[in-house]
C-alpha cells in the first residue's frame, strides 16, 4: 500500500481551446481551416457542459480541477475586453467551489486572439504589455475566488513547435524566433507573477501561489558516447531548465508545475545542430510500450525529472500527466506506474503537493485532432454523452484516500 501526503492535491487538467468549443476569436481557428487540418469544431462543448463535466469531477472524488481562460474570448478585438466572457469564466469557477473542487487557473495555454498574431504575436515586443493587460483585467476579478494560477503553460513546447518544427501556427522555422518567443513568454511570466501578488495585496487577499506550467521529459541516450552525453547535456539547458533557471533568478515561481509525459531517447550520428537539439535514435533497440501517438511509456523518468527539481527548493504539481490510448487498462497501468514513481520521489525528499491527470475529457489534441483519447472520461463527438473509463474510477479511489493499493 502506498500512502500519499494529507492535503495532496488530486484531480485533472483541461485547457479552453480543447474542450469549450468554437472559439472563433483565436488564431487556431482559421489556422485549421487553412491547413485543412481536423477542425475544432464545438470540440466537447464543455463551455455549454461545464456543469455537468465538474459534477463527473466530483463524483470521481477530485479535489482540485486546472483550467484555462481563452485570451480571444476576453479580449476578442484589440483593447476591447469582454465583461460577459470575464462573467462566464466567474461563473465555471462557482461551480467548482460549489462541488469544494479547488481551481488552478491557466492565463495562457498555446492559442493567442487573432488580432494578437496578426501583431507578430510573441514575436513583437509589445507581447509582454499586451499579455499584461489581459491578465490584469481578468486577475482584478477573479482574485477573490482563485488560490493557484499558472501564468503560461508549456513555453518552450510552445516556442519549439510554433517556431522551430513549424507544426503550429505561425509556422515559422527559425531558432532565433523561438528564441525571441521563449524570452517574451519569460517575460511575460516575471511581469504576470508580480501583477498577480500586486492585485492581490491591493485586496487585501492572502499571498496566491503563482508558476508555470513546464513541460520536462526525461532525456536519456541508446548509448553512451561523448556526442551523446554533450547531446543530453544540451537538451536538458535548453528545453529544460534554462527557462526554470531564469525565472528563479528573479525569484517569479512559488511552485514548479511538471507537465511530463515521456523520455526522449538520443542517439547523434553527426555534428549537426538538429540532431544535438532534436531528433530521437530511430532503431527499436529499447522497446518501450507507447501511446497511440507512439511516444514511449517510460514512467522511472517521472521520477529522474522530479529528483533534478529537487535542487531548486519549491514545492512541485504535476500539472500534467497523461495517455493517449484505446485501451483502457493501459491508461490504468500507466496511471499506477506513474503515481509509483511520483511516491518514491516523495520518498527521496522532492516536495511534491499534487497530481493533476491530463484530462478529464478527451479533447482536441492539437495538430492530432480528435483519435488521441486523453481521458478519464469518453466523449462521443457526435452526440457530447460523457461515458466515465474504468481507469477514471479506479483513479477516483486514490483521490479518495491518498492511497494507492
Ligand atoms: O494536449 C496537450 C496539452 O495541451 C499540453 N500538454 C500536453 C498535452 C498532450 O499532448
Amino acid at each position: 500500500m502506498i500512502e500519499f501526503p494529507k492535503h495532496f492535491l488530486w484531480g485533472s487538467a483541461t485547457s479552453a481551446y480543447q474542450v469549450e468549443g468554437n472559439n472563433t476569436n483565436s488564431d487556431w481557428w482559421p489556422w485549421e481551416k487553412q491547413t485543412g487540418k481536423e477542425n475544432s469544431g464545438a470540440a466537447c462543448r464543455h463551455y455549454e457542459l461545464y456543469g455537468q463535466d465538474f459534477d463527473l469531477a466530483k463524483d470521481l472524488n477530485h479535489n482540485t480541477h486546472r483550467l484555462s481562460i481563452e485570451w480571444a474570448r476576453i479580449e476578442p478585438l484589440e483593447g476591447e475586453f469582454s465583461d460577459k466572457e470575464l462573467k462566464h469564466y466567474v461563473d465555471v469557477i462557482f461551480a467548482l467551489k460549489a462541488r469544494n473542487i479547488e481551481p488552478m487557473v491557466t492565463l495562457h495555454h498555446f492559442t493567442n486572439p487573432i488580432w494578437f498574431s496578426q501583431l507578430g504575436g510573441w514575436e513583437n515586443s509589445r507581447a509582454v504589455g499586451l499579455f499584461s493587460r489581459y491578465c490584469e483585467f481578468v486577475v482584478s476579478v477573479l482574485a477573490k475566488h482563485v488560490h493557484y494560477w499558472i501564468t503560461i503553460n508549456e513555453p518552450t513546447i510552445y516556442s519549439s513547435h510554433a517556431y522551430i518544427f513549424g507544426t503550429w501556427p505561425p509556422q515559422a522555422k527559425s531558432l532565433l524566433k523561438a528564441k525571441n518567443v521563449q524570452d517574451n513568454q519569460t517575460w511575460a511570466h516575471i511581469k504576470v507573477y508580480s501583477l498577480i501578488n500586486k492585485i492581490y495585496k491591493e485586496q487585501n487577499l492572502p499571498k496566491p501561489v503563482i508558476g508555470i506550467a513546464h513541460h520536462i521529459s526525461a532525456v536519456y541516450s541508446c548509448k553512451d558516447s561523448l556526442r551523446n552525453r554533450l547531446a543530453i547535456f544540451l537538451r536538458d539547458q535548453v528545453y529544460n531548465y534554462w527557462i526554470l533557471d531564469n525565472i528563479l533568478r528573479h525569484k517569479a515561481m512559488d511552485f514548479i508545475g511538471l507537465n511530463y509525459y515521456s523520455r526522449m531517447l538520443v542517439d547523434v550520428k553527426n555534428w549537426s545542430l538538429g540532431s544535438f537539439l532534436w531528433g530521437n535514435c530511430p532503431d527499436n533497440h529499447q522497446p518501450l510500450k507507447k501511446n497511440s501517438l507512439g511516444w514511449d511509456i517510460y514512467p522511472q523518468g517521472l521520477l529522474r525529472v522530479l529528483l533534478k527539481l529537487k535542487k531548486y527548493n519549491l514545492p512541485v504539481i504535476i500539472t500534467e500527466n497523461g495517455i493517449c490510448t484505446n485501451d483502457d487498462n493501459q491508461r490504468w497501468e500507466f496511471l499506477y506506474d506513474h503515481l509509483k514513481n511520483v511516491h518514491l520521489a516523495i520518498e527521496q525528499g522532492v516536495d511534491v503537493r499534487g497530481y493533476l491527470y491530463w484530462s478529464l475529457l478527451d479533447n482536441f489534441e492539437w495538430h492530432n485532432g480528435y483519435d488521441p483519447r486523453f481521458g478519464l472520461i469518453d466523449v462521443n463527438y457526435t452526440t457530447f454523452h460523457r461515458t466515465v473509463r474504468e481507469s477514471a474510477r479506479k483513479f477516483a479511489q486514490v483521490c479518495k484516500n491518498g492511497v494507492l493499493e
